[in-house]
C-alpha cells in the first residue's frame, strides 16, 4: 500500500464537505437537536493550539452527535471588537476594520483546514454592523425596561495617553503603554445593573449540575453574597461636640464590636471629601489613594496607611470608649457603606493598621478553652469563627457565647436601640459597560443640551462606526472626529451629540450563542428558531472565562427574555472547560527563553545550537510567544496533516488537564493515521466484500473480533457521550490492535470474512469524529460511495458485549469435536446456530443431516445426526 497522505486528501474532502452543504443545520421539530459550541476566537489573526484542542472537541461532538441521530448545531464566529485591532492602527497603521478582517479570512482558512464541522453559512462576525445593530436596539429596550442607567464612577486615568485603562492595564499603579501612574477619576459612565439579579444569579448556581463545581464556586464567591449589620456610630470631634450626621458602617463581624479600635473611611466617603479643604494634607492624601488604581488587587497589595479626621466615634456600648476616625486606603467607596469599624485581633489589615498607628489590640474571640488572660494577638489576626471551637471574651455581655450566637445578641441589641439592622450584602457590582475606545459597538444614545439623554430612534439603527478616523494623537478617535457626533435629537429636532463611548466587548459575547440560532433575522433573535436550538447543549471554553463571560451571558439572557427578545434564563445547560496545551521550554543561563529548535541536546545537557552556550530546561509551561515555547498549529497541519493533530491533542490526556506537547507524541499519532491506513487496505482485500450475508454463527477468532468491535463500540459511544475522549481514542487502538492480529492469522473462512468487514467498518467509524478526513478516504477503500459522515453510528450487540461468557463443549454424536465461548444464558436457538456454524462441526457431520442438537445451558451441545 501507499503512504497515506493527508496533502492530497484533506483539502479533498474538505472540499467534498462543502460542496454537500454536509453540515449546514436546519430547524426539524421532528428531529431531537443538538447544540454544541466553542467560545468563539478572538481574531487575532493566527490560531493556536489552544484553539485546537477547544474546537478539535467541540467538532468531535458534533460529529458524533450527528452520527447517532442528532440534528446538530454547530456554528462558528468572530468575537471582533477590541483593542488589539486599534493598537496595530496606533504602531503599524492598519485600519482596525482592515486588520481585523484580514484576520478573519486568515484564520477561517485555518479553522477550515482543521476539517472542522461548521456550519459556516451561520458565521458571524460581532464587528459587523449586520451585527451589532442588533445589541444596539436590545441596549435601548433594556434602558426603557430599566436594567440600564448612567452614573458617575471611578475610572483609571492614564494622564499621558489620556485614555481609560482597564484594571488589567494597570501595572503596578502605571499605565502598560504610557509608564505613567495612573490616576482615579471621576466620569459618567453606562452600566447594565447586573446587581439587581444578584441573589437570582447566584441562586440558579444550584441548577447547573452539569457545570463544573469549581466554576460554580468562582461565580458563587465572584457575586459574594454576605450576611452582615449596617449600623451607625455617634460621631464627636475633639472637644467632645457632637455631628449632626452618624457615621454608618457595614461588618459581617458584628460580634467582634468590643474589639473594635478604630473606624476607617473611603478616601472618596462623602464625609472624607468634606473635611478636604479644613485638614490639612487631607487634600494630597487623598491623591495618593486615587494613585492606587481601582482594582481591588491594588488596594490588597498597597500598605494599609490612614489620614486622621480628628474625629471620634463613640462605642455603641460602652460610653467611656471614643475610636479615632481615619481615611484609609484600604476601604472602598463602592462595598457596603465605604466605612467600617476596625477589630485589629480579627481582622489582618486592621491589625497591619493598628501596628502602624499604635492603635490597642483586643482580642474578643479566643479558642475554646484557653485563658482570656493569657490569649494575645501577635502579628496575625486570630480568624477562626466557628461556633464550637471559639468563644467570645473580653465582651461584657457577650462572653461566654460562640460567635454565632454574639451575632445574634448584636443584632438585636442594635434593632431595638434603633442603630442599626441586618443586611445582606453582594461583592457584585453593576457592570460598566462604557469604553472610550473607537473599535468597538458604539452606545446608541444623543445628549440633547434641553433633553438630556435620549435614545437613538430604532429606526435610524444601526449607529455605525466612523471609518474615516485617526489614530495619531491620545484618547478616543471617535471624540475626535470632525463630524461623526454631530447629529439632531430624536425628541426636539435640536442640534446634539452622540454619545462616543463604545461597550466593553463582553457585550458582544453575552449573546452571540443566540444570534447562531438566526444570524440573518431582522430581530436580534428569532424567537422561533431559538425556542428550537437553545439552550446550548454543550459550551467548551478555557476556563479563564469562568466568571465573567459566563455570568455576564447568564444575565443577559434574563435581559434578554425580560425585554422579549429571548425566552429561556439559563443559555449553557452544560459547560466543559478545558485544561491548556503546555510545552517544554529552554533558558540561557542569564535567564532569556530560548526556541526549542535552537536547542541541541549533548548528553544529559543541552546547548545553544548556534551559541554553544549552556541552556537550562525551564519547566514546562503554557504555550506563550514570551516564553518562546509556541507551537504553531499550521506547521504541524502542514507536516502531518488535520487529523494528526486532531487525534494528538485527543489522545492520553483527560480534556479537563493540561496535555503536553511533545514530538513523540505527534509522532506517534502520525504512525496511526499510517497504521489506520494499512489495517483498513488489508481488511479490504481479507475481509468479506460488499453486501455479504450475515453467517448464522462466527466463532473462534472471528468471533473474538466480533467481540472486540462490539466492545469498542459500547466503549467508544459512552466515553464520546461523557465527554471522555482520551479514553475512546484507548479504546480504538485496543481495536487496531485486535484487527491486526486477526489478520495476521490469514484466515479465510466466512466467519472471519464477515468479522473483518465488521470490525474494520466499525474501526474506521468510531475514529471518524476525531480523524475525519482519513475515515473518508477509508470509507472509499472499503468500497462505498456516499459520505462517511452521513454513516450512522453502529449499534452494539448486547449479546456480544456481556462479559459473562462461558466455554461450550461442543460434540458431534457424543464425540467431542470444538468448544465455543458464548455468552452465558445465551438461548438454546442461538447456541444451535452458533454450534453448527463451526467448521469442526461441518466436517464431522460430512453432509448428512443434522437431527436434533441437545443442550446442557451453558455446558454442552451435542449434535446429533440422522
Ligand atoms: C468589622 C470586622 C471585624 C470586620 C473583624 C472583619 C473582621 P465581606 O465578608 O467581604 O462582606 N468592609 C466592609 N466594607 C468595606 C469596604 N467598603 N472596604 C473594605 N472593607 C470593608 O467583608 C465584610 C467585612 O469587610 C466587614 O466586616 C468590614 O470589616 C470590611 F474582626 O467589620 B468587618
Ligand atoms: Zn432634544
Amino acid at each position: 500500500t501507499e503512504r497515506y497522505n493527508p496533502r492530497d486528501t484533506e483539502p479533498r474532502w474538505q472540499q467534498a464537505w462543502t460542496d454537500a452543504r454536509a453540515f449546514e443545520a436546519r430547524h426539524d421539530p421532528a428531529r431531537p437537536k443538538y447544540y454544541v459550541l466553542e467560545m468563539f476566537p478572538y481574531p487575532s489573526g493566527r490560531i493556536h493550539m489552544g484553539h485546537v484542542r477547544n474546537y478539535t472537541m467541540g467538532d468531535v461532538l458534533a460529529r458524533f452527535r450527528r452520527a447517532v441521530g442528532y440534528n446538530v448545531l454547530h456554528p462558528m464566529g468572530w468575537d471582533a471588537f477590541g483593542m488589539p485591532a486599534e493598537n496595530a492602527a496606533i504602531e503599524r497603521g492598519v485600519h482596525p476594520k482592515s486588520w481585523t478582517y484580514d484576520n478573519i479570512a486568515a484564520m477561517r482558512d485555518q479553522l477550515k483546514s482543521l476539517g472542522l464541522a461548521l456550519d459556516w453559512s451561520r458565521e458571524i462576525a460581532t464587528c459587523d454592523p449586520s451585527y451589532y445593530r442588533h445589541e444596539q436596539e436590545m441596549f435601548i429596550d433594556f434602558m426603557k425596561a430599566g436594567l440600564v442607567e448612567r452614573k458617575v464612577s471611578m475610572v483609571n486615568w492614564d494622564p499621558v495617553d489620556q485614555t481609560v485603562l482597564a484594571n488589567e492595564q494597570v501595572i503596578d499603579g502605571r499605565g502598560w503603554r504610557s509608564g505613567a501612574l495612573v490616576e482615579k477619576r471621576e466620569l459618567a459612565q453606562w452600566f447594565l445593573k447586573i446587581s439587581d439579579y444578584s441573589e437570582e444569579l447566584l441562586k440558579a448556581l444550584d441548577g447547573l449540575t452539569n457545570w463544573p463545581e469549581k466554576v460554580r464556586l468562582m461565580q458563587a464567591n465572584w457575586i459574594g453574597r454576605s450576611e452582615g449589620m449596617r449600623f451607625s456610630f455617634v460621631l464627636e470631634d475633639e472637644t467632645g461636640k457632637v455631628r449632626d450626621e452618624k457615621l454608618t458602617v457595614y461588618t459581617t463581624r458584628h460580634d467582634t464590636i468590643f474589639g473594635a479600635s478604630f473606624c476607617a473611611l473611603s478616601a472618596d466617603h462623602p464625609l472624607v471629601r468634606e473635611l478636604e479643604g479644613s485638614i490639612v494634607g487631607l487634600a494630597e492624601f487623598r491623591r495618593e489613594v486615587a494613585a492606587l488604581g481601582t482594582s481591588e488587587e491594588s488596594i490588597e497589595r498597597a500598605e494599609k496607611k490612614g489620614f486622621p479626621l480628628k474625629l471620634y466615634a463613640r462605642h455603641p456600648f460602652r460610653p467611656d470608649v471614643k475610636l479615632p476616625v481615619y481615611a484609609a486606603n484600604f476601604v472602598l467607596m463602592g462595598y457596603g457603606e465605604g466605612a467600617i469599624f476596625g477589630c485589629p485581633a480579627h481582622d489582618q489589615r486592621d491589625l497591619d493598621f493598628a501596628r502602624k498607628y499604635q492603635l490597642p489590640v483586643i482580642p474578643v474571640v479566643a479558642p475554646k478553652g484557653t485563658d482570656p488572660a493569657q490569649f494575645t494577638v501577635g502579628n496575625e489576626a486570630f480568624l477562626e469563627k466557628e461556633g464550637d471551637q471559639t468563644v467570645l471574651i473580653n465582651s461584657d455581655f457577650l462572653d461566654g457565647m460562640g460567635v454565632p450566637e454574639a451575632k445574634q445578641t448584636i443584632a438585636k441589641r442594635m434593632e431595638a436601640l434603633g442603630i442599626g439592622e441586618r443586611k445582606v450584602n453582594y461583592r457584585l457590582r453593576d457592570w460598566g459597560v462604557s469604553r472610550q475606545r473607537y473599535w468597538g459597538c458604539p452606545i446608541p444614545v444623543i445628549h440633547c443640551i434641553t433633553c438630556g439623554v435620549v435614545p437613538v430612534r430604532k429606526q435610524d439603527l444601526p449607529v455605525t462606526l466612523p471609518e474615516d478616523v485617526t489614530f495619531d494623537r491620545p484618547g478616543n478617535p471617535l471624540m475626535h472626529h470632525p463630524s461623526w457626533k454631530d447629529t439632531t435629537c430624536p425628541t426636539c429636532g435640536g442640534k446634539a451629540k452622540r454619545e462616543t463611548d463604545t461597550f466593553d466587548t463582553f457585550i458582544d459575547s453575552s449573546w452571540y450563542f443566540a444570534r447562531f440560532c438566526s444570524p440573518k433575522a431582522a430581530v436580534p433573535v428569532d424567537r422561533e428558531e431559538a425556542k428550537y436550538w437553545m439552550a446550548v447543549d454543550q459550551y467548551i471554553g478555557g476556563v479563564e472565562h469562568a466568571i465573567l463571560h459566563l455570568l455576564y451571558s447568564r444575565f443577559y439572557a434574563r435581559a434578554m427574555t425580560l425585554t422579549g427578545h429571548l425566552d429561556l434564563k439559563e443559555p449553557f445547560a452544560s459547560l466543559f472547560t478545558q485544561g491548556m496545551v503546555v510545552h517544554e521550554t529552554y533558558k540561557t543561563e542569564a535567564g532569556d527563553w530560548v526556541l526549542p529548535a535552537d536547542v541541541v541536546r549533548e548528553g544529559d545537557a543541552f546547548v545553544h545550537a548556534k551559541t554553544g552556550e549552556k541552556i537550562l530546561t525551564g519547566g514546562i509551561e503554557k504555550m506563550s510567544k514570551s516564553k518562546k515555547n509556541v507551537v504553531d498549529p499550521e506547521a504541524i497541519i502542514d507536516r502531518y496533516g488535520a487529523d494528526t493533530a486532531r487525534w494528538f491533542v485527543l489522545s492520553d490526556t483527560p480534556p479537563e488537564r493540561d496535555i503536553e506537547w511533545t514530538e513523540t507524541g505527534v509522532e506517534g499519532a502520525w504512525r496511526f493515521t499510517q497504521r489506520v491506513w494499512r489495517i483498513v487496505a488489508d481488511v479490504q482485500q481479507k475481509g468479506a466484500v460488499k453486501g455479504t450475508v450475515v453467517p448464522n454463527a462466527v466463532a473462534g477468532e472471528a468471533l473474538e473480533l466480533r467481540r472486540a468491535a462490539h466492545l469498542a463500540i459500547q466503549a467508544v459511544t459512552e466515553d464520546l457521550y461523557g465527554l471522555r475522549f482520551n479514553r475512546g481514542i484507548a479504546r480504538v487502538y485496543e481495536l487496531a490492535n485486535a484487527l491486526t492480529s486477526a489478520l495476521q492469522k490469514n484466515d479465510p473462512s466466512d466467519g472471519m470474512r464477515f468479522a473483518l468487514r465488521e470490525a474494520g467498518e466499525a474501526f474506521v467509524t468510531l475514529l471518524a469524529p476525531m480523524m475525519p478526513h482519513l475515515a473518508e478516504e477509508c470509507w472509499r477503500v472499503l468500497g462505498h460511495e456516499t459520505l462517511m459522515v452521513d454513516r450512522p453510528w453502529p449499534k452494539a450487540d448486547p449479546a456480544l458485549t456481556t462479559s459473562d461468557e462461558v466455554t461450550i463443549a461442543v460434540q458431534v454424536n457424543g464425540k467431542r469435536r470444538d468448544e465455543i465461548r458464548l455468552p452465558k444464558g445465551l438461548p438454546q436457538a442461538k447456541v444451535e446456530q452458533a454450534v453448527l456454524a463451526l467448521d469442526n462441526v461441518k466436517r464431522a457431520l460430512d453432509g448428512k443431516p443434522v437431527r436434533k442438537v441437545v443442550v446442557v445451558p451453558d455446558r454442552i451441545a451435542n449434535v446429533v445426526s440422522g
